[in-house]
């Protein structure tokens, strides 16, 4: 009988287990309740009883090796189907796969440029609602009521009501910000606004301004002229120049739109359209946004004495700037997430 569990032991290890019809058969002759070693285990009470015990020892070694043979096999039958193939290791040393990262949007890129520009010179970042009344969006920054200029900006109410509004310029937050603080104010607010146009490639129904304030004691016209101008060149390149046209706002007197140079009248080529003429229209100028010294009354409203403290102003559209620095020429691309447009700002500052 030990010649015979010899013999089943070399069958069972040399047994060729490929397919899964193999190993079904493997399994009924071998490791099943009327296999071969089942038999054997019947047959064991028929051996000598001083064989016995170590006969019984080789049969459950014998038991033991095929299945877990049998098992191994099963195992890798198993990997197989799931991975489509047996899986090998993984290699650990190989490099990982990177991550397809995403891309500041050039408006945040823009704005946090202006942030640290200002911020700088001592400027100070506020917010506020994007829902406003009318007082903090008209009323408070002069414009009178049934006055023509709140047509000027078309506005969207909030349920039909005439006194919520999604604001229309970020004016809100600077009166705000003089009606709970005492001056010396000097802070930049930029932020989302809302205007009811119709969307074209040069303007959109909503957009990004940042406006400035600046209020103390002999706050003056030179005051915001060497601000924006220091501004300008700061964005837009150290060969910038400024020019200042009268305008008419009615939070500010005077009011000043302001324009930068695109460098066409420079030596060398135009700094924002490379010499096309068809952003600043052959003028060699380009507008960028308005200014002016605050109004008194805007002032008085927002409780700060006009007799005593004088204030700077200025609005410039966020989009505008960030056109006029990547030459973009479309508005709507910033609001459209078309990633072959965002993956070009990969590691711009
Ligand atoms: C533009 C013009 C401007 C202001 C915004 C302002 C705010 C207060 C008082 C006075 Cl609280 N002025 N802001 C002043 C002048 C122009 O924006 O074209 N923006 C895109």
């Amino acid at each position: 009988m030990q010649d015979k569990v010899k013999e089943i032991y070399q069958e069972v290890e040399a047994y060729n287990l490929e397919t899964p019809e193999q190993v079904e058969k493997f399994r009924v002759a071998y490791v099943g309740r009327k296999g071969v070693i089942a038999d054997l285990f019947d047959q064991l009470k028929n051996a000598a009883p001083e064989e016995r015990r170590a006969l019984g020892a080789e049969l459950n070694a014998l038991k033991n090796f095929a299945q877990s043979r049998l098992a191994t096999v099963q195992q890798h039958l198993e990997n197989a189907r799931t991975n489509g193939q047996s899986a090998p290791p993984a290699d650990l040393t190989l490099p990982v796969v990177p991550n397809q990262l995403g891309t500041i949007h050039p408006l945040t890129l823009v704005r946090a440029r202006i942030v640290q520009i200002f911020e700088r010179i001592g400027f100070n970042v506020s917010e506020g609602p994007e829902i406003e009344d009318d007082w903090h969006n008209f009323s408070a920054l002069n414009f009178p009521e049934n006055h023509p200029a709140r047509e000027m900006q078309d506005t969207f109410f909030v349920e039909r009501n005439p006194d919520v509004a999604l604001r229309t310029h970020t004016s809100s937050v600077q009166v705000r910000l003089m009606e709970t603080q005492k001056p010396p104010i000097r802070s930049i607010m930029p932020g989302r606004v809302y205007r009811n146009e119709a969307i074209s490639a040069r303007a959109n129904c909503t957009f990004h301004q940042v406006e400035g304030l600046f209020v103390d004691e002999n706050v003056s016209f030179a005051d915001l002229k060497q601000t924006l101008y220091h501004f300008t060149r700061e964005m837009f390149g150290k060969q910038t120049r400024i020019r200042f046209r009268p305008s008419y706002f009615p939070f500010t007197e005077p009011s000043a739109e302001m324009d930068i140079s695109c460098g066409l009248h420079e030596p060398g080529v135009c700094q924002l359209c490379g010499g096309a003429k068809n952003i600043c229209k052959g003028t060699g100028w380009v507008e960028i946004g308005g200014s002016g010294m605050v109004d008194p009354n805007v002032l008085e409203n927002c409780g700060i004495d006009s007799q005593k403290y004088t204030g700077f102003a200025f609005g410039m559209g966020i989009e505008r700037i960030t056109m006029l620095r990547y030459q973009i020429k479309d508005l709507r691309l910033f609001t459209e997430n078309d990633v072959r447009f965002l993956r070009q700002f990969t590691g711009l500052g």
